[in-house]
């Protein structure tokens, strides 16, 4: 089945048309998915009026208060930030969507992610996972080949990824992917010394429809974002275009799984303080980081929000100095009408001291798409950083 738009500028033009409409549930949805969505929207405006940073801000994630031009910032131009030492990593060229660096420097690259209305330059070819030592002078990518008798290699097409240390310091690495466009998490033995990954599983469950980013807390125990509520492309288009804000976060393990927070205007990064106490989630389209407190039987509570300006995608989380890094889109409708004459922008962000009354938010590297476009994640090492993009490129910077 092929989901790829192949009308962007139409479909650019057609949501500059729809910010004006007023809000119509497509006729087709059941009522209980409407039930279920009116529920994901009450926990929207819950967080949104008790637990915002700052109260000046207009809300953003009411579809009925805020216009699809100003969800995906449309009209913002961004303002340089250059850092002087960055290369581009050589053998990435079609995307690192996502990535995560393990305490040892080791670093794992989501690759070749192709995804409904975004771009991708090479669709029929499958995604893969590389490798990077940052403790390298010059560190390099490697493909880790995959093993294992039950995984298709050839529909793999990996997105948001987490890893998980086991106390015998086995690393297992969780992937979410989308054979045929569905969505699965494969889980994954890192095998070091072959420099392979052995699949050890795949998990589906109808509470994971649309995967985007997960964390994992045990070896197949993770939370999960979903970015969308519908499964079916025509009611996403809507969904996205009046701002529903039905996504949702479910906590998944093999024998319980559950929706712990809802009413989200695009789900997107998910990560998780260096304590374990709190969870952090990235609100696309209402530009908000949100901080939940965890609690012992894995539901979640709303502690506070902030808002960012930007369209954040992947948090990673420096285990270190437990300061927030977030991959953005400076403009959202540059991802989705790709044109490279005018090509998305990249923004990354560290938030420092996320819990205190005013934390410190740095925008660390912005440019307007010259390097790269569409940065969605970076992370930092010994003074190192990363950043990954949905489709291009990726870059290494000494900070
Ligand atoms: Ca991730
Ligand atoms: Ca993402």
């Amino acid at each position: 089945m092929q989901l790829t738009y192949d009308n962007s500028a139409e479909r650019a033009e057609e949501m500059n048309t729809l910010t004006e409409l007023p809000f119509h549930p497509p006729k087709s949805i059941s009522q209980g998915a409407i039930n279920g969505g009116q529920k994901a929207s009450q926990d929207a405006e819950q967080r949104g009026t008790v637990y915002r940073v700052n109260p000046k801000q207009p809300k953003a994630s009411s579809c009925c208060c805020t216009t699809a031009r100003a969800r995906m910032n449309a009209s913002r131009e961004v303002k340089s930030v250059e850092l002087p030492n960055c290369k581009l990593i050589k053998g990435i060229e079609t995307g690192a969507e996502d990535l995560e660096i393990l305490p040892n420097g080791l670093a794992f690259f989501s690759a070749g992610l192709r995804y409904p209305g975004v771009k991708s330059f090479e669709p029929d070819k499958p995604g893969k996972i590389l490798l990077m030592d940052m403790n390298e002078e010059d560190p390099t990518v490697l493909e880790l080949k995959m093993t294992g008798s039950n995984f298709d290699a050839s529909s793999f097409n990996p997105h948001g990824i987490s890893t998980f240390t086991d106390e015998d310091n086995t690393v297992y690495l969780l992937v979410v992917s989308h054979p045929d466009f569905k969505s699965t998490v494969e889980l994954f033995k890192f095998q070091e010394e072959e420099k392979s990954l052995l699949h050890l599983k795949t998990i589906r469950h109808e509470l994971l429809p649309n995967l985007n980013d997960l964390v994992a807390v045990g070896r197949e125990h993770f939370y999960a974002t979903n970015d969308h509520y519908f499964v079916d492309q025509y009611l996403r288009s809507w969904e996205l275009y009046l701002g529903l804000a039905w996504s949702n976060v479910v906590y998944y393990s093999p024998d319980d799984v559950r929706v712990v927070a809802s009413g989200f205007d695009v789900a997107n990064g998910i990560s998780m303080s260096p304590d374990r106490k709190y969870v952090y989630i990235a609100e696309s389209l209402a530009h908000k980081i949100h901080v939940y407190e965890k609690h012992a039987n894995w539901t979640l509570t709303p502690l506070k929000s902030l808002d960012c300006d930007t369209l954040v995608d992947n948090i990673s989380v420096d285990p270190v100095t437990g300061d927030l890094w977030v991959g953005c889109h400076p403009n959202g409708m540059k991802i989705f009408s790709y044109d490279p004459e005018n090509p998305p922008g990249s923004e990354v962000l560290q938030i420092q001291n996320i819990l205190a009354e005013e934390p410190k938010v740095t925008v660390v590297y912005a440019e307007d798409g010259k390097v790269l476009h569409g940065s969605t994640v970076a992370s930092v090492y010994k003074g190192k950083m990363l950043v990954g993009t949905v489709f291009q490129k990726a870059l290494y910077c000494e900070l």
